[in-house]
């Protein structure tokens, strides 16, 4: 829970900041082809930071700490259709704020005024926003005022004692349905099946899913959204998903086991060389550490492993000059976490990649998501992995830049092999780093003894 204290003090804070008025424009609903179906709604996430306040269509207005909410009045009839309406005085209470107007009177209140704003992932919303500043604004790429961005970023990724309560709570739940869904994998069954107990779990404790989940005999299809394929003995399953609590806050976790509950050959060599990976590149999320270094321990981790068992040859140095583990490892190592799966992306590398510091060009580094350097507070995922995909292992441009590097025919015999990857979701302190989604299962023995068991997960991992 985050206290309506902790909201006032971040718009405080926020107005120290900017020292000019801060409009923040909520989103609206979106509908689902009919004007009465509606897709769930979900708030924009600085506007949940700053506010709270999770209904549709809202707008905050903050002058020296001070916010008014703009929402829309109750209609006549809300009250037979969605039974109990909150009044906007009730509203006020309830976000703690100094005052809740009439939604339609926003244009009014702000004329005049030299408004800080930002666009968010509504149109309409977006377009009033920059009517009222007066600037061009487009979610994704002209995303408002330079000040209020690097603001809204340096506050949003440092995480406070609630916050992190909050993802501690969701890891919890979270774990409870990776376990759910090991426990009632088996052959003959289905990647449907396995996501619904994943996706019934999370609802049955109130959790939302923070992003739709991955749930694949086809691994190394890296972000497959279809659920379709029968289990088959000898494949491994991949799951890659989080709970997001009322708050908003989601964890981001991924577990790989076997359908038939026992790891073997293959398998059982390159998992234990992702997990190794994964371990020590945690070890590394410190204070003052570059990110960049935690992509590069797991990518050594795993180029070491990829020599032993043959699909890369050269020197540790020339495999690591050509970056040769992206042919197996081909993204990178994680990315900030937090109210967004993958936190404050709608602002583009600005609160991932420190001024001086962008992308790698090499391909798969090029796809890491962040390189700062850490800080306490800081939540960031750690997921190496490892894949067989057939796109890389016939490309020619990547087979050409790698050449003998890569052994290509040894690569081939491992098509089929699907992909491998471990994601936790780790907290930089300053001591050592703490693992929040820690309680979901990733040991070997633990992944065998549960997968296939039947136990409900609700019995066995209760908290
Ligand atoms: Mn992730």
């Amino acid at each position: 829970m985050i206290t309506p204290e902790t909201f006032a003090a971040r718009r405080t804070r926020l107005s120290q900041k900017l020292g000019r008025p801060i409009l923040l424009m909520g989103c609206g609903t979106r509908l689902r082809n009919l004007p009465i179906n509606e897709l769930p709604f979900r708030q924009d996430s600085s506007f949940l930071y700053m506010t709270g306040c999770d209904l549709p269509n809202a707008a905050a207005l903050i002058e020296d700490g001070k916010c008014t909410l703009f929402l829309n009045p109750p209609a006549d009839d809300d009250a037979l259709w969605h039974g109990h309406v909150e009044t906007l005085e009730d509203h006020k209470r309830r976000y703690g704020v100094e005052a809740v107007l009439d939604a339609a009177t926003l244009e009014s209140h702000c004329k005049g005024m030299k408004l800080a704003t930002l666009a968010v992932a509504d149109a309409k919303a977006t377009r009033r926003a920059a009517s009222l500043a007066g600037i061009p604004l487009s979610y994704g790429k002209a995303n408002g005022d330079d000040a209020l961005i690097d603001a809204i970023i340096a506050m949003r990724q440092i995480k406070g004692r609630e916050e992190i309560e909050e993802l501690r709570s969701a890891a919890i739940c979270t774990a409870q349905a990776f376990h759910s869904a090991m426990s009632g994998t088996h052959p003959g069954g289905s990647e449907a099946h396995v996501a619904a107990l994943f996706r019934g779990c999370l609802a049955a404790r109130g959790l939302s899913e923070g992003y739709n989940p991955i749930v694949t005999v086809r691994g190394e299809i890296l972000h497959n959204p279809t659920y379709r394929n029968p289990l088959r003995d000898g494949q491994l399953l991949l799951l890659d998903g989080g709970g997001e609590r009322e708050t908003g806050y989601t964890v981001d976790i991924t577990r790989t086991w076997p359908v038939n509950g026992r790891f073997e050959g293959r398998q059982a060599s390159a998992y234990n060389a992702v997990l190794e990976a994964q371990l020590q590149a945690i070890e590394l999320v410190r204070p003052g550490v570059r990110y960049r270094e935690v992509h590069d321990r797991a990518a050594a981790v795993l180029t070491q492993w990829l020599r032993d068992e043959g699909l890369l040859r050269g020197s540790l140095e020339e495999l690591q000059a050509s970056q040769a583990h992206a042919a197996f490892f081909p993204h990178g190592v994680g990315h900030h976490l937090g109210l967004d799966v993958h936190d404050l992306e709608q602002f583009g590398d600005r609160a991932a990649y420190p001024p001086g510091r962008g992308r790698d060009e090499n391909f798969g580094t090029a796809y890491l998501r962040m390189d700062m350097d850490m800080a306490p507070g800081m939540v960031v995922t750690v997921e190496p992995g490892f894949y067989v995909v057939p796109a890389i292992l016939r490309d020619p441009a990547l087979r050409e830049k790698w050449g003998a590097q890569v052994d290509w025919d040894l690569a081939q015999s491992w098509a089929g092999f699907g992909g491998i990857r471990i994601e936790d979701d780790v907290l930089c302190t300053d001591a050592a780093p703490e693992v929040l989604t820690a309680t979901t299962i990733k040991g070997v023995h633990d992944i065998e003894d549960l997968v296939g068991s039947g136990i409900p997960a609700i019995e066995r991992f209760q908290p």
